[in-house]
């Protein structure tokens, strides 16, 4: 079988060939995103099988996604292709940097983020199109929170793969908040991010942003306020920005019933920041291979944070990730070495 499998939506991505706003940007560079793709192929380069599971057009972008992750060395054999439904796509802007004769200490309009996926293949996703069976025939099976904003279908998917059923694999969850998804005019009507939480609950690894959870749930006061809202996972990796991350793993129970947290904090790498965008998809990327391979905790977290900041260091999503070899003699390093 496969070491994991990774379900959700790519897209093909255009990313600006200037900073600025969408409306003046002449020209993009075509690219490839995914959140769970892009996990894919941070585990494929790290060694291990691995398996995207989707839908795609059938039009070129739908090839273009396909050819590039297969490329990775992802096994794309359960892709569906969709005659009917386009493959999604989606353009970036960049903000506008200030200038030195423009010091007003202003960072410049906010990045854009505008997708065209309404309707899209993958939006059908459902239990009716995906065969359980090429999803958990894997250790780990990959989801977010983004395919839970898709569409009604998508969110029906969502539910049974997070939830109870004969040999579930490890299910892992990134949160993942897309507050562009989730605002739509429809919203009244459909859930809100709070269905996150739901999901998140029947899930054994759970991955969440400090900043996230606070914009989807209101949930502050740090790593520990977010465990008790959230006390079911097994394992829930806080993630605090630049600072690092929060593993709490819950222990074996003891004769009381009780069953008591090991905690691990662990800084992240400082780096210069190419793009930010998939370096959550890289730590879960990390954290997951490490966890197949049995490292201790605080080497899954390390293992985290290089193949996200592997991800920073390039303005797409899809970085090289070091190889296992030179990624285990990073992570071993002095603690005063390694920030
Ligand atoms: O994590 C990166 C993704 O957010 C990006 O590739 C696009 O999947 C994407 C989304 O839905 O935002």
């Amino acid at each position: 079988s496969t070491d994991v499998v990774c379900l959700g939506e790519s897209m093909v991505t255009f990313l600006p060939s200037q900073a600025g706003r969408l409306a003046d940007v002449p020209s993009f560079e075509r690219a490839i995103g995914g959140a769970e793709s892009n996990v894919a192929c941070a585990l494929a380069g790290s060694g291990h099988s691995v398996r995207w599971v989707s839908r795609v057009g059938a039009d070129g972008f739908g090839d273009h996604l396909v050819e590039t992750i297969a490329a990775r060395g992802v096994d794309i054999g359960f892709v569906g292709r969709d005659p009917r439904r386009p493959t999604g796509i989606y353009f970036r802007t960049e903000g506008e940097r200030p200038t030195t004769l423009d010091a007003t200490g202003d960072s410049g309009g906010a990045a854009e983020v505008v997708y065209y996926r309404a309707g899209s293949a993958a939006s059908a996703m459902s239990p009716q199109t995906v065969d359980l069976g090429t999803v958990d025939d894997a250790d780990v099976l990959h989801v977010t929170g983004i395919t839970a904003a898709l569409s009604e279908e998508c969110l029906e998917l969502m539910r049974v793969l997070t939830g109870p059923r004969p040999d579930r694999p490890l299910v892992s969850f990134d949160v993942n908040y897309r507050v562009g998804l989730w605002d739509r005019a429809e919203a009244d009507a459909a859930p809100g991010p709070g269905v996150l939480l739901e999901l998140a609950r029947g899930c054994d690894v759970v991955f969440a942003g400090e900043d996230e959870a606070a914009a989807a749930w209101g949930v502050t006061g740090g790593p520990e306020s977010l465990r008790e809202r959230l006390p079911e996972p097994a394992v829930l990796v806080v993630k605090q920005g630049g600072e690092g991350a929060t593993a709490f793993v819950r222990g074996d129970e003891g004769g009381d019933g009780e069953a008591a947290d090991t905690v691990h904090f662990e800084p992240a790498l400082r780096i210069d920041v190419a793009g930010a965008v998939g370096a959550g998809d890289g730590f879960a990327a990390g954290f997951l291979s490490a966890t197949l391979r049995g490292l201790p905790l605080a080497e899954r977290l390390r293992h985290g944070h290089l193949t996200a900041a592997a991800a920073l260091t390039v303005p797409g999503d899809l970085a090289e990730p070091p190889s296992r070899e030179v990624a285990d003699r990073l992570v071993a390093l002095d603690d005063e070495d390694w920030r």
